[in-house]
C-alpha cells in the first residue's frame, strides 16, 4: 500500500509504516495524522500483523507538528480541528508499536516517538520538545509522558530551553531502548518487531496493556489489573500449548488463541 504521505510494507507478521513528507522533515500535519491513525487501527485489527514498525527516514523522523499548518490557527480553529484528538487513538492501539528513529524527533516528532512502546535509535538522532522556541508548550505529552521517563529536572530543561539531546542521552535517560549505526536502525527495529511477532499474540496484547496500564493507575490497581490479564491468559490455547512444549521439550506453536 503506498500513497503520498505513509508508505505501508508488510513483512512476515510485521508491517512498517513509514512517513513520507521528506521535503519538511515529515512535519506531521492534520492529513498525515489522519492517514496515521487510519493505517495504525486497520493493521491493529489485522491478524497478521502482531508488530508494528513506525518510521521515517534517514534525516528525521518527524520534526514535529507542521508549523506553517498550524501557524495562522486560533484556539477555537484548533478546537474545532481537534486534530489532537486522534493521538489518543494511537495510545489504544493493541498490538505493539516500535519507532525506528534517525534525525531529528522533535516536538509531535518526540511526542509520537513517546507514544510508541519501543524505540530503536540512529546514532544521529535528535530529540527535543522545542515548542517553547516557537511561543508555546508540548501539547501531545511532552510535558507528561516525557517527565515519567526521565524525570522532573531532566524534563524540565528539556521543555523550558527547548534543546535537543542526542541518541546516547536518550540512552542514558531511559528514552530509546538501543542506539546503533544509522545505516542499520530500521533493520535493527525490525529484527525486534520479528522476535515480537513470534510470541504469542494474545499474551503479547495483554502484557502491553498491563505495562501500559501502569501510567494511569495506582500500584494497587495497576497489580489487580496484571492479575486478571495473568488468569485471562490460561483460557488461551496459546497457555496450554505453550506450557505442554515446555514439558514435552519441543517449540510451541502459536494459533494467537
Ligand atoms: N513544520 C513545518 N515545516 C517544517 C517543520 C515543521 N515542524 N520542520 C521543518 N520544516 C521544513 C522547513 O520549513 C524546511 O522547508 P522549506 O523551507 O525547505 O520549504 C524544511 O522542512 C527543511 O527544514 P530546515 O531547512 O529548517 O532544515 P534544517 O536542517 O536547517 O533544520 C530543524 C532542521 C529540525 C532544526 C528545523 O527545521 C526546525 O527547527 N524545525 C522545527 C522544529 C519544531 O519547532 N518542532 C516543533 C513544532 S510544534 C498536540 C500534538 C502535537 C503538537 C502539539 C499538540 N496535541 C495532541 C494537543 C506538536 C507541536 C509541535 O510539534
Amino acid at each position: 500500500m503506498e500513497n503520498s504521505l505513509l508508505i505501508v510494507h508488510h513483512d512476515t507478521g510485521i508491517a512498517i509504516v513509514q512517513f513520507n513528507r521528506p521535503e519538511v522533515l515529515n512535519a506531521l500535519n492534520m492529513a498525515l495524522m489522519a492517514e496515521l491513525v487510519d493505517t495504525l487501527e486497520a493493521l491493529d485489527k489485522d491478524d497478521d500483523v502482531r508488530c508494528i514498525v513506525l518510521t521515517g527516514n534517514e534525516k528525521a523522523f518527524a520534526a514535529g507538528a507542521d508549523i506553517k499548518e498550524m501557524a495562522g490557527a486560533t484556539a477555537i480553529d484548533m478546537l474545532h480541528r481537534d486534530q489532537f484528538a486522534r493521538w489518543d487513538r494511537i495510545r489504544k492501539v493493541k498490538t505493539p508499536i516500535i519507532a525506528a528513529v534517525s534525525g531529528f524527533a522533535l516536538g509531535g516528532g518526540c511526542e509520537l516517538m513517546m507514544t510508541c512502546d519501543m524505540v530503536v535509535a540512529s546514532e544521529t538522532t535528535r530529540i527535543g520538545q522545542p515548542e517553547i522556541n516557537i511561543g508555546v508548550m508540548p501539547g501531545a505529552g511532552g510535558t507528561q509522558r516525557l517527565t515519567r521517563a526521565v524525570g522532573k529536572v531532566k524534563a524540565m530543561e528539556m521543555v523550558l530551553t527547548g534543546s535537543m539531546i542526542t541518541a546516547d542521552e536518550a540512552l542514558q535517560w531511559g528514552l530509546v531502548n538501543r542506539v546503533v549505526p544509522v545505516e542499520v536502525f530500521l533493520d535493527e527495529a525490525k529484527a525486534l518487531a520479528r522476535e515480537i511477532a513470534s510470541k504469542p499474540p494474545v499474551a503479547v496484547r495483554l502484557a502491553k496493556e498491563a505495562v501500559l496500564r501502569s501510567f494511569d493507575t495506582t500500584i494497587e490497581g495497576g497489580l489487580e489489573f496484571e492479575r486478571k490479564n495473568f488468569y485471562m491468559l490460561f483460557a488461551s490455547e496459546d497457555q496450554k500449548e505453550g506450557m505442554q512444549a515446555f514439558v514435552e521439550k519441543r517449540k510451541a506453536e502459536w494459533k494467537g488463541r
